[in-house]
């Protein structure tokens, strides 16, 4: 099939579901093409079957707000009529699924068939759906879609709840590839642990976008609690609004030493297989990818029971979830496992068995090629 796909190329979820979507399907035989504003950082360029197409939005000064939506509307049916595109699969619903149905309907004008799937990932749905500036857009780009995905359960309730769709929502959770997300062999990973901490230290690694939706001050403050306890390093990657906060607890609490702001890493498959723990006290998050990717690495999660987390951890079996802010439970539970040898290898060898079972590449891929007929073979609009 010749697919399109569209997502937010920055540091998130849901663009590197994208890509590594568009990875999975070129590897199957498919086409992709990227059509995005700029390449996704996970892409590196020199995947066969993929391209990327970039959309440049022109800045006539007349325009304070230069219409992106527009400009990728007609990059998207320029690159569906050129390439012969099969369909569009765009990530996050707002604007994506907009600029899908101009492109379609543009199309359709030619006698040109262009069908669009629109999966969901979360704050599209969760925050920015629900301002009211975006919630009958968001509503009207979801019915107008000719297929419907949330990542998670939790996702497609909670879609159903807010927005009343007509459209049927399917669930696809998201995937990790499970020989790429590893575990490192005891030697590579003593190589990797050494850049970061000595012989003996624990290693807890954050990872995100830094926005208030993910706590970052109480992943400080629990790992503050930890380090009381016993010698560790905490990996804070990623970057965003809230980094300037979480330095600063960092340093008033006097474990600046001990807290390495790694920024935006793209290697994060050779980083978390190096951690013990990953620290993920989100407010909510609809289906927490990273959390996947560490289980697949062998390494447990502490994490807050919110949204689809409890779908992804079974709590004491491959994690340990909590309420939201509970800093206190939340460092106990670390201190607890990393102490007990026993369990946290119980719970390490859990958590990657339950990314192969469930959540690998090789699972979920053929769900989305399914997918993807039933929509190629079903009404042009709906
Ligand atoms: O969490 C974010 O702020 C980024 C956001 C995104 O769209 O990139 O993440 C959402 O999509 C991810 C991939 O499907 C999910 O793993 C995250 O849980 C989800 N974030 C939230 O629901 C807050």
């Amino acid at each position: 099939m010749k697919i399109g796909i569209t997502c937010y190329p920055t540091y998130g979820g849901s663009g590197v579901v994208a890509t590594e979507l568009g990875i999975e399907l070129a590897a199957a035989g498919h086409q992709v093409h990227f059509i995005a504003y700029s390449q996704p950082f996970r892409l590196r360029g020199r995947e066969q079957d993929i391209a990327f197409h970039e959309v440049s939005v022109s800045n006539y000064p007349l325009f304070e707000y230069p219409p992106y939506d527009l400009a990728l509307a007609t990059r998207m049916a320029e690159v569906a009529a050129y390439y012969e595109l099969d369909l569009l699969h765009v990530h996050y619903a707002i604007p994506h699924s907009i600029s899908a149905y101009l492109a379609r309907e543009m199309l359709a004008r030619d006698g040109k068939r262009l069908p669009f799937i629109t999966t969901l990932h979360g704050t599209d749905i969760t925050l920015v759906g629900l301002d009211h500036s975006y919630l009958p857009t968001t509503r009207f780009g979801i019915d107008q879609s000719n297929g419907v995905t949330a990542i998670s359960k939790y996702l497609r309730e909670r879609t159903i709840q807010e927005f009343h769709p007509e459209r049927a929502i399917e669930v696809i959770p998201n995937f990790v590839n499970c020989d790429v997300y590893m575990p490192l062999s005891a030697e590579q990973r003593a190589h990797g642990r050494a850049r970061y901490a000595a012989n003996g230290e624990k290693i807890l690694v954050h990872l995100s976008n830094f926005r208030p939706v993910k706590r970052t001050a109480d992943v400080v403050r629990i790992f503050s609690r930890v380090a009381r306890e016993m010698p560790a390093r905490l990996l804070m990657i990623g970057d965003g609004p809230d980094r300037p906060a979480a330095e600063w607890i960092a340093h008033s609490t006097g474990i600046q030493d001990r807290v390495h702001f790694l920024g935006k890493q793209d290697n994060i498959a050779e980083i978390l297989p190096l951690a013990d723990l990953l620290l993920l006290p989100s407010e909510l998050e609809s289906f927490g990818l990273v959390a996947l990717e560490a289980m697949a690495c062998r390494v447990p999660t502490i994490a807050t029971r919110v949204g689809g987390i409890p779908e992804v951890i079974e709590d004491g079996v491959t994690g340990c979830l909590f309420s939201v802010g509970d800093v206190d439970a939340m460092a106990a539970a670390a201190v607890d496992l990393l102490r007990d040898e026993d369990r946290y290898v119980a719970m390490a060898d859990a958590a990657r068995k339950a990314a192969q079972a469930r959540y690998c590449a090789s699972k979920i891929l053929p769900l989305y090629e399914r997918f993807y007929e039933r929509v190629v073979n079903g009404p042009s609009a709906p």
